[in-house]
């Protein structure tokens, strides 16, 4: 079983969102094991500082490397040395669904979070066996991050989500973008289902989504499709929605 620990200054905020959605179930089920790390649980002064002022100026302040050093001793002591160590800061690669499948096959990760202006970098130079980031955008601290991250990583551990289908068939574990859903009714606001989903018909409908899947992929990920599984008849899809669209049929 998957094994994961989350070192963070607001356990709170991370053991909040435990408490609900498909990865806090598998907790609950005792399919995926997470156990929350209070950083000022490992400082050693009455007033379990973690933070101090940088060395050589400027403004912020910077996460004191003891506390996650002391943090880090008591997982090993407690689950063994962990298979990664993720730092999650802007300065790391970009996370990807990849990263989620390589981490969800290890048996033991560490996520650690970071607040303020960042670490001590003997934080990432020691104990970070790798560093990632979620996004080119600028957060307050790591907590986030790491959720994100351990919801892709969690989705991928068997067991986690009720459909192994579905999972499989993920954007990201596929290729493409999904095709569209619908749900009842039929007709909504003059706005009406595509007919073959009504029809039961269930090649027809398969096709049809298939083929939505790839024009809503060349249309707004035309990246994606380097790199996607495709097969001769998908080719010979791309080529009719290449070609409708010339014509001025298609976006
Ligand atoms: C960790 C501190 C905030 C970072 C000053 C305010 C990831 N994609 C991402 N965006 N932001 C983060 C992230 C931000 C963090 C920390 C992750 C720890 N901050 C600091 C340096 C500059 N800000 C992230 N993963």
């Amino acid at each position: 079983m998957l094994k994961v620990h989350i070192v963070t200054i607001f356990p709170e905020m991370v053991k909040a969102s435990l408490a609900e959605g498909v990865v806090g179930r598998a907790v609950g089920r005792g399919v995926l094991d997470v156990t929350v790390h209070d950083l000022r649980d490992y400082t050693t002064d009455r007033h379990r500082v973690v933070d101090d002022v940088p060395f050589g100026g400027g403004p912020g302040m910077v996460m004191k490397p003891e506390p996650f050093f002391a943090a880090m001793d008591a997982i090993r002591e407690r689950s063994g040395t962990p298979a990664a160590v993720v730092l999650t800061t802007p300065d790391g690669a970009r996370f990807t669904h990849r990263d989620a499948e390589r981490l969800s096959a290890l048996p033991h990760v560490v996520l650690l979070c970071g607040r303020y202006e960042g670490v001590d970098d003997r934080v990432r130079q020691t104990l970070a066996t790798e560093e990632l980031s979620i996004g080119d955008y600028v957060l307050s601290g790591g907590e986030l991050p790491a959720l994100v991250m351990l919801d892709a990583i969690a989705r991928l551990v068997p067991g986690v989500v009720g459909d192994e289908a579905s999972v499989a068939r993920d954007t990201f574990a596929q290729g493409l973008l999904d095709f569209p859903q619908f749900t009842r009714p039929a007709s909504y606001r003059g706005a009406d289902v595509p007919p073959v989903l009504l029809s039961g018909h269930h090649a027809e409908i398969a096709r049809w989504r298939r083929r939505e899947a790839l024009r809503r992929t060349l249309e707004r990920r035309p990246d994606l499709l380097a790199a996607a599984a495709l097969d001769d008849e998908d080719r010979a899809t791309l080529r009719e929605l290449e070609e409708l669209r010339q014509k001025g049929a298609l976006k």
